[in-house]
């Protein structure tokens, strides 16, 4: 079977106040096309379907129109809600979608929903398990014992017995493998944590043969090739400036996953960083409907800088400044954070903040205030 995972559409939102609904079905035009062109035989929605709980109904139509497109191609779709999602909204008429082929996973009840579909080599199970939180599977479970998202996922995909022997997981949540955090994108927004307390070992998947993610908005494996994230399919955030977003196709065999193929999606515009004094990035604007960011080089703010960007770069987004001869503040933080010890980390805060560095009293109380923390965690 074939198999599009897409991931965290996020339909209905806002990049730095620009709406990107057009450029949302721009992009589900573009996955019907491939849809079309590749054969495929099912989508697969792994949550963040919309951005908030209560989405703008331009962004229900649009799911709307997305879904139908998909049920005239006989194409079932396989979605979950994300943290994103009103788990219970996106349950609604669930029961009459799932007759035209539309499997929605809003809500948990206690059990992921299970799938049965059909292709050559017999019956392939999808699981379908919405964002959850420990608090909602100790609900609903109480006999387990789950003390964080680790032991609540484990829980929770135990409930279930296998229905075939091909399985894929559908999922939103933080997962990785052994210690090693996933590639954040910069748009991805709460439960993400800093280090893996609130993650999920990508070994609980062991028992399927594929794992269809979302909520990393960067396309990327988790420690095998069988358990991905899809990403977003469009930038969200000017962190993701020139990133090459994707659907992935999967295509399932007789014993599992044949074949990972990541299909490059194109915006309808692209998200670009430009760097450099203001008059020479206005002198030939190119490409001038992409989203901007420009960070301009100049010695000082200039008057009417934004006027002047968007007078050549209508959709420009942000604008900062980096004189020559500045330190770069490095675009993706958490590369910039990463291995440093709390203590340093807390130092520079506070010095960034307060314009002076700690004084040996306060690195002490510091230290004792994050060992009481420990304790109570
Ligand atoms: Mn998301």
């Amino acid at each position: 079977m074939k198999l599009l995972h897409l991931a965290d559409l996020h339909l209905g939102k806002r990049v730095n106040g620009f709406d990107m609904l057009e450029d949302q079905r721009f992009i589900l035009e573009q996955i019907l096309t491939l849809c079309d062109k590749h054969g495929v035989e099912a989508v697969v929605l792994a949550g963040d379907i919309y951005d908030t709980p209560v989405p703008p109904a331009a962004a229900c139509t649009l799911l709307d129109w997305f879904l139908t497109q998909l049920s005239l191609r006989h194409v079932p779709v396989l979605a979950v809600s994300g943290n994103h999602d009103s788990a219970e909204r996106l349950d609604f008429a669930s029961g009459l979608l799932a007759e035209q082929g539309v499997y929605i996973a809003g809500r948990f009840h206690g059990m992921p929903k299970q799938v049965v579909l059909h292709d050559r080599y017999g019956p392939l199970e999808f699981t379908l398990l919405p964002f959850v939180r420990a608090a909602t599977v100790r609900h609903y479970l109480p006999e387990a014992e789950i003390s964080d998202y680790d032991s609540a996922v484990s829980a929770a995909l135990a409930v279930c017995e296998p229905a075939a022997p091909r399985r894929v997981l559908v999922a939103h949540q933080m997962v990785v493998s052994g210690v090693c955090p996933p590639q954040l994108a910069g748009s991805e927004t709460a439960p993400l944590t800093v280090g893996t307390v609130d993650s999920i070992d990508a070994a609980r998947f062991a028992g399927f043969c594929y794992a269809a993610l979302g909520h990393i908005h960067r396309a990327q494996r988790v420690g095998i090739d069988a358990v991905r994230y899809a990403g977003s399919p469009l930038c969200y955030h000017l962190d993701e400036c020139g990133m090459q977003k994707s659907a992935t196709l999967v295509r399932i065999g007789k014993r599992g996953v044949e074949k990972i193929e990541q299909l490059p999606l194109t915006p309808r515009r692209a998200m670009r960083h430009l760097t450099g004094p203001l008059a020479k990035l206005v002198a030939h604007p190119t490409d001038t409907e992409d989203y901007i960011w420009a960070t301009l080089t100049d010695p000082t703010p200039l008057p009417d800088a934004m006027a002047q960007l968007r007078a050549a770069y209508p959709n420009a987004m942000r604008l900062d400044y980096q004189p020559k001869g500045t330190a770069a503040l490095p675009a993706d933080m958490t590369q910039a954070v990463k291995g440093k010890p709390f203590a340093e980390l807390f130092q520079d805060f506070f010095t960034k903040m307060n314009g002076r560095a700690l004084t040996t009293e306060e690195v002490l109380a510091v230290k004792k205030l994050r060992e009481e923390a420990s304790k109570s965690e």
